[in-house]
């Protein structure tokens, strides 16, 4: 069997690499903190933790997979995404609980996310000649949710929820603003014609590697700093 290792000059396997590192990290990190964290806040730094678990595990499967056929794991990508997106959904739903969220806004927040995430895959994968329409529909359910955090029904609970709850869902919906708005820049880059029919990197392998080393300094970002707004959180209010 060939001895497969990352070349100090493959960014994207490198990247898939100290991806799975930190995710693992990050977990342990969440879990053992369990035990200093308050009741009131311990299933929301439990969520953190399966977050980041769950993203550990798929840039397992990932790395070896980008390792040993040199292509980019699209399916588990999105796989992730599908099991992540929603338990960050979640995590609003549950600081804003004591406020008076209702379910309802939760799978408000879920239903946008699977529609976000799936017109994403149509685009990337089965309906490549219509990237630019599936991303503009991805986009569109992105605003929504960018849209209800920061002026909409989480916004508004926030406010009500005390100081504290209000200012880290202020720092979480600029993790959406910002940190999420590198996802459409990563499938841009990648995906052909992705912007309006501009190809911005002209070689298709290039461009499917720059597209994964934008999505995993994303998700590193994103999945971790979120779950240490929460976990902040956790520690000024008890
Ligand atoms: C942990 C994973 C996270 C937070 C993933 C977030 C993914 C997105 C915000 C993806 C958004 C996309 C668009 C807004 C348009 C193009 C297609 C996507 C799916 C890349």
């Amino acid at each position: 069997m060939e001895h497969l290792s990352i070349a100090s000059d493959n960014y994207v396997a490198f990247t898939f690499f100290i991806g799975t590192m930190a995710m693992m990290a990050a977990s342990v990190f969440f879990f053992f903190e369990l035990n200093n964290t308050s009741p009131k806040w311990r299933t929301s730094v439990l969520v953190s933790g399966l977050i980041t678990f769950i993203a550990a595990v798929h840039y397992y499967y990932m790395r070896g997979y980008n390792l040993e056929t040199g292509e980019s794991p699209t399916f588990f990508r999105y796989v992730d995404w599908i099991l992540t997106v929603p338990l960050m959904c979640v995590e609003f739903y549950l600081i804003t609980k004591k406020a008076g969220a209702k379910v309802a806004l939760l799978w408000k927040l879920i239903f946008a996310s699977l529609v976000m995430l799936v017109t994403g895959y149509f685009g990337e994968t089965i309906d490549k000649d219509n990237s630019v329409m599936w991303g503009v529909v991805s986009g569109a359910a992105y605003f929504y949710i960018a849209y209800l955090v920061w002026f909409g029904e989480v916004a508004n609970l926030a406010q009500t929820a005390g100081t504290q709850v209000a200012k880290a869902t202020r720092v979480l919906a600029w993790f959406v603003l910002v940190g999420w708005a590198i996802y459409p820049l990563g499938y841009i880059l990648g995906t052909p014609g992705g912007l309006f029919g501009v190809q911005l990197v002209e070689d298709q392998a290039a461009a499917t590697h720059a597209m994964d080393i934008v999505y995993n300094i994303a998700d590193a970002i994103n999945k971790i700093g979120f779950g240490l707004v929460i976990y902040a959180l956790s520690r000024k209010e008890d």
